[in-house]
């Protein structure tokens, strides 16, 4: 028996957050600096879980809240990463040649 939809506010409130302190241990350390790392590296998928798993896509693809750092989040962010940096390279090379 299927669930009810996850809805548009629900993958808005658990869209994770960046924050100083991201291991909630009270304390800014060098620990946190792996989880900026991911949580930026993620964003490209995150965003994709947020768009997509309210609607009736994301409920076939069974997106859901917990997609958010998944292994489909990741896989989209890795394909994203590869096309966002190298076309970043090669802007940042053709301004500085013009
Ligand atoms: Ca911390």
């Amino acid at each position: 028996m299927a669930s009810a939809p996850i809805t548009a506010s629900q993958f808005n409130a658990a869209f994770p957050k960046l924050a100083a302190d991201m291991n909630w241990d009270g304390a800014v350390t060098i620990s946190d600096v792996w989880h900026w790392v991911k949580w930026f590296y993620f964003l490209p998928g995150d965003f994709l879980v947020q768009v997509i798993g309210p609607t009736p896509l994301g409920v076939f693809l069974e997106i859901s809240v917990l997609s958010y750092h998944g292994v489909g989040s990741g896989i989209v962010s890795a394909i994203a990463w590869l096309v966002v940096l190298p076309t970043a390279l090669l802007l940042i090379d053709t301004v500085r040649r013009a």
